[in-house]
C-alpha cells in the first residue's frame, strides 16, 4: 500500500525509540534528504496503521510515497536507491561480521536496553511516551498519558527474561560487554575502522536510546565506558556524511573477538533453541502466518538461566548472516569460518533453519 507522495522522504519515530535512534544513525550517515516527524497518535492512526497493519515504529516513507517499515528493509532500500558509499562491508569477514553484530544489537541488546530502561529510569521514560504521544501537553498531562502508553512497553519486561533471577546475570554481562567495546573504541572509531558500519548501525539502537539517552543508564555507560559514550556520540551526531574506511585487507580487530564471543556464548544457543521450537511449531500449524512468539525459550547469560519469548523475527536476522556465508566459497568462506571457530561460533557452521523466512508487507512468512 502507498501514501501521498511525499516530497522528501519522512522518518516516522520518537527520540525514545531504540530502532528510531538506528535508522536516523544511519540516514545521517548516508546523507540522506529526509524530514523526522513524531510519531504521535495521529500519525499512528493516519500512517502507520493503515500502511503498516500495527502500531511499531520507525516508519519509513520514500519521496514517491512506499511506506516502508523495518530498520533492516529500510536501510536496504536506500543503500540501493542512494547509492555511494556502503554500510556494508566489501570484504568477507568484515560483512559477515558486521551482519552477525546487527543481529546481536537489535535482537539481543534489548535485553539490557529494556532491563537498564524500566528499572532505572521507569518516572522519566513515562514522561517520554507522554512527549511523544501530546508533545504541546503540560507535564502532568504528558506523565498521565506516558504511564498508560508506556505500561505496554513496561509489560513485556518479564517476556524478555528479566527478572529478579537474571538481573544479576543481565548487569554483569552488559557491564562486561561495555568494557569489550571500551577497549575497542579507545583504538577504533567504529568496530570496523573509520566508516561506521551496519554492525554499528545494529549496535546503536540499544546503545543509544535506552543504554545512552535515559540518564541513569547514560550516566552507567560514561561511568563505566567512556569511550563508548564517544562512539554513540560519533553515530548519533555525524560531523561529516559518508565519510570513512573499513580497515584494509579485510581485517578484524582482535578487541571484536570478546564481543562477538559473547554472542556466540549467550544468543546463538538461544536462537538453535528457536529454531527448534519453530520447526516444531510449523509442523503443528501449517499455512498459517507466523507469530510474533512460538512459546517460551530457554537462555542462559553468565551462568544463568532464564526463559525468554522465542522470537522468529530474530531467525529472519540471524538468517541475513548466514545466507551471507552460503554465498561464499575457497578461502573467503574459510577465512568466515575460522572467525567463527576463533569465538566459540562453530554452532553457526551449518546451522539449521527449519525453514527459510521472508520479511515482506510487514509479515514473516515460511517459504
Ligand atoms: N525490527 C524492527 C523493530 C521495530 C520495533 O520493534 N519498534 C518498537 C519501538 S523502537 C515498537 O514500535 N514496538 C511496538 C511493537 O512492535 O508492537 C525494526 O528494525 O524496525
Amino acid at each position: 500500500m502507498t501514501a501521498k507522495p511525499a516530497q522528501t522522504a519522512v522518518l516516522y519515530g520518537a527520540p525514545l525509540s531504540l530502532y528510531s535512534g538506528k535508522l536516523r544513525a544511519y540516514l545521517d550517515w548516508k546523507g540522506a534528504d529526509y524530514t523526522e516527524v513524531l510519531s504521535t497518535p495521529d500519525v499512528y492512526r493516519d500512517i502507520i496503521i493503515p500502511n503498516v497493519g500495527r502500531p511499531v515504529i520507525p516508519v519509513f516513507q520514500t519521496e514517491t510515497g512506499a511506506v516502508l517499515q523495518d530498520t533492516t528493509l529500510i536501510i536496504d532500500h536506500c543503500e540501493t536507491e542512494l547509492g555511494g558509499p556502503s554500510v556494508y562491508p566489501a570484504t568477507p569477514r568484515q560483512h559477515f561480521a558486521a551482519l552477525l553484530l546487527e543481529c546481536f544489537g537489535d535482537e539481543w541488546l534489548v535485553i539490557p536496553a529494556m532491563h537498564y530502561r524500566w528499572n532505572y529510569n521507569e518516572e522519566w521514560v513515562y514522561g517520554e511516551f507522554g512527549k511523544s504521544a501530546l508533545p504541546d501537553g503540560a507535564p502532568e498531562e504528558q506523565y498521565a498519558v506516558g504511564k498508560e502508553r508506556g505500561s505496554t512497553f513496561r509489560g513485556f519486561v518479564p517476556m524478555l527474561g528479566i527478572n529478579d533471577q537474571t538481573i544479576p546475570a543481565i548487569e554483569a554481562s552488559y557491564e562486561a560487554l561495555l568494557a569489550d567495546l571500551n577497549t575497542h573504541f579507545a583504538a577504533q572509531p567504529f568496530l570496523f575502522g573509520s566508516r561506521p558500519s551496519i554492525g554499528d548501525l545494529g549496535l546503536i539502537g540499544p546503545l543509544y536510546a535506552h543504554l545512552y539517552r535515559d540518564p541513569a543508564s547514560g550516566e552507567i555507560m560514561e561511568r563505566l565506558a567512556p569511550n563508548v559514550a564517544e562512539w554513540v556520540r560519533r553515530m548519533v551526531n555525524v560531523q561529516t556524511p559518508q565519510s570513512g574506511e573499513f580497515l584494509a585487507a579485510d581485517e578484524i580487530p582482535e578487541t571484536l573477538l570478546p564481543v562477538l564471543t559473547r554472542m556466540m556464548a549467550e544468543q546463538v544457543p538461544y536462537l538453535e533453541k528457536v529454531a527448534a521450537m519453530l520447526g516444531d511449531w510449523l509442523a503443528a500449524n501449517p499455512g498459517t502466518d507466523i507469530p510474533r512468539a512460538v512459546g517460551m525459550a530457554e537462555f542462559t547469560v553468565e551462568g544463568v538461566t532464564g526463559q525468554r519469548i522465542a522470537v522468529p523475527f530474530s531467525l529472519w536476522m540471524l538468517q541475513r548472516g548466514l545466507d551471507y556465508l552460503g554465498t561464499l566459497e575457497g578461502d573467503d568462506r574459510k577465512a568466515c569460518e575460522d572467525l567463527l571457530r576463533a569465538c566459540g561460533g562453530e554452532a553457526l557452521i551449518g546451522f539449521t533453519m527449519p525453514v527459510r523466512l521472508t520479511f515482506e508487507d510487514h509479515v514473516l512468512k515460511a517459504s
